[in-house]
């Protein structure tokens, strides 16, 4: 480190944060622990002297972690549960603060995920048959609390395109004993008649009670709603989003078209644009229910608890971009 020309990070923490950025590291709630954890990590490492200048370092080290993926506010909530706690009048104090928050965030998390499956499994009944889209750790908290009840589940998974996080979902299903029916995306209308929830996990949740989820969600929500399948979304309460309550919209990710389309085929095809959203907004009007740790609410009401959980405004405490 030179207090001179800036914090250096440190290497795992450079690594965590690549890993976010290249979906190695991936879903809302896991790269909020990673999150977490890097900060840890990085203020274990640390060999500044200076309490103000390792303040700083974990501030820039938020600031790193942040920038990797705009979408899921898991992360930027990880950040400000941990830089808000940063206390201290000397560096072994402060980075005591800093260890010991991380631990409790990620402690909060494994609960918080528990927790909203045992609410979670009370909606699923002996027999029924789910539909998922994605890879949610939540959603699949609710399956395995039903499964532990002794309640016989059946699913049929989406595959998800173009990163295929279905199949991690349909093997983790399988490890449960679901047993498991994978379709295309686009043969999800033709099974809605055949399952009884679909349920999916979140990266955002908006202050009107709109559900930001994997792209292809909100297809599915409407193509639910026409054919009456409940849409029940588990989401930890990490997943709310504070800056909406102030009117924010949550940006989109947009992704590289390398993720659709491999070299060859585009040479092929010739000039053509090719759009790799990550996301969609699911509006509330197509949930029936959102699950959290807390309890599980209509959409229209989710508002009420953000605002009980963060106030009115959402504090920034990772370091600005330079
Ligand atoms: C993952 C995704 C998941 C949510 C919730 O997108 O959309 O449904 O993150 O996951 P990506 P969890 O694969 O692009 O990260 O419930 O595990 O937080």
């Amino acid at each position: 480190m030179s207090e001179e020309t800036g914090p250096d990070l440190h290497p795992e923490l450079l690594d965590t944060a690549a890993q976010i950025a290249s979906m190695e590291i991936r879903g809302a709630a896991t790269i909020a622990g990673a999150a977490a954890e890097a900060l840890a990590t990085q203020a274990r490492a640390s060999e500044v002297t200076d309490p103000a200048a390792f303040e700083r370092q974990q501030r820039v080290a938020g600031r790193r972690l942040y920038d990797t993926r705009p979408t899921a506010v898991s992360l930027p909530n990880a950040l400000r549960y941990v830089l808000d706690r940063m206390a201290g009048d000397s560096v072994a104090e402060l980075r005591d603060s800093v260890v010991t928050a991380a631990a409790a965030f990620t402690d909060r998390l494994d609960r918080a995920q528990t927790d909203l499956g045992e609410i979670g499994a009370n909606r699923l009944r002996d027999g029924d048959r789910i539909m998922t889209h994605c890879h949610s750790t939540d959603a699949l908290s609710c399956v395995e609390a039903a499964v532990e009840q002794g309640k016989e589940l059946t699913a049929v998974v989406k595959e998800t395109r173009p990163r295929n996080q279905g199949h991690i979902t349909a093997e983790q299903l399988r490890e449960l004993g679901v047993p498991v029916t994978l379709i295309v995306d686009s043969a999800a209308r033709r099974y809605l008649d055949e399952v009884d929830h679909v349920l999916v996990g979140a990266d955002s949740i908006a202050a009107d009670g709109s559900v930001i989820n994997k792209i292809g969600t909100s297809g599915l929500a409407v193509n639910a709603r026409e054919r009456g399948v409940p849409i029940m979304v588990a989401a930890q309460t990490i997943k709310l989003h504070p800056e909406t309550l102030t009117g924010q919209t949550v940006e989109i990710e947009m992704r590289s078209e390398s993720e659709v389309i491999d070299d060859e085929t585009r040479a092929e095809l010739g000039e053509v644009t090719v759009r790799n959203p990550a996301f969609d907004v699911t509006p509330a009007r197509h949930v029936d229910a959102i699950v959290t740790e807390s309890g599980q609410f209509p959409p229209e009401s989710i508002v009420t608890l953000m605002r009980e959980l963060f106030g009115d405004s959402a504090a920034r405490p990772w370091a600005d971009a330079e």
